[in-house]
């Protein structure tokens, strides 16, 4: 197999045996994005479509989760960063009911790689702890995250109650269940803040950037 398929395949196995040395020879001519984005991510969608089958089970997909997060863990180091003082500070969770966390904290290392200071509170998080934390922490920006259906709608839900108890700083939501028409005609006219779409952690940088400066 070559480079590429074996780092699909790590994941699509769920299993760690040579992934760190395959890792540290894609770092040869590859930048850890380019391997996130390439091989883990095609490996990700081949477990989607297997699960989709009813060829993997639940227990199968975790194991492919922790090779992602693994391998996520051991390239992270070797990014980007930017040598700057805090450009802002943003909140991250994926919504209520939702799980999935490895686009938000692939978002979480690359905004914080970037200058900003980031507060994650994690999976499955309801609108008022996300309120009790803008309280608190007074954010420049709020990043939710969703991969399932029913996350878009928690979205809009979670859009309603931020701006019901008059938070309106800018929105910015992402996750493998939404598009940029379902943001525009479904959650921007639920918030009184800007809303924006991004389709990835890169996107999302780009977003944070033009509102920061
Ligand atoms: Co789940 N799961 N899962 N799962 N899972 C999906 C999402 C699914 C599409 C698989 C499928 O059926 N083909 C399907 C959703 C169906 C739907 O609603 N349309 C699904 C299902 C059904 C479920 C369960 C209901 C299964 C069950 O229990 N019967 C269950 C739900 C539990 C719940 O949430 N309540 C479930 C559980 C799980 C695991 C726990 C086993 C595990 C998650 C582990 C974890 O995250 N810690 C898991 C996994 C791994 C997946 C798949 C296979 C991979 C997701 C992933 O990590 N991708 C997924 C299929 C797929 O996506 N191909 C699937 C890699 C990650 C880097 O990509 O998160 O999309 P992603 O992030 C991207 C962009 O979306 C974007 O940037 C990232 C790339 O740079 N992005 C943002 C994400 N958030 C962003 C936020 C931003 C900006 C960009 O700004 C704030």
């Amino acid at each position: 197999l070559s480079l590429e398929e074996r780092l699909a395949n790590y994941v699509v196995e769920g299993t760690k045996d040579g992934l760190i040395s395959d890792l540290d020879l894609a770092l040869k001519t590859s930048s850890p994005l380019e391997i996130i984005n390439g091989p883990l991510m095609a490996g990700m969608d081949e477990v989607g479509r297997l699960f989709n089958d009813n060829q993997l089970i639940v227990a199968e997909v975790l194991q492919s989760a922790e090779v992602m997060k693994a391998s996520v863990a051991h390239l992270e180091p070797y990014m980007d960063k930017a040598d700057t003082t805090s450009k802002g500070k943003i909140i991250l969770a994926t919504v209520k009911g939702d799980v999935h966390d490895i686009g938000k904290n692939l978002v979480e290392i690359i905004l914080s790689n970037n200058g900003y200071n980031i507060v994650n509170l994690g999976i499955k998080v309801t609108p008022e702890q996300l309120i009790a934390s803008c309280r608190e922490e007074k954010p420049d920006a709020i990043g939710l995250s969703g991969l399932l259906v029913k996350s878009a709608q928690q979205m809009v839900i979670t859009a309603q109650d931020l701006q019901a108890v008059g938070i309106d700083v800018p929105l910015l939501v992402g996750g493998a269940a939404l598009s940029r028409k379902f943001t525009d005609n479904r959650i921007a006219p639920a918030y009184a803040g800007p809303v924006l779409y991004a389709k990835d952690a890169m996107h999302g940088l780009d977003i944070a950037n033009q509102l920061s400066s």
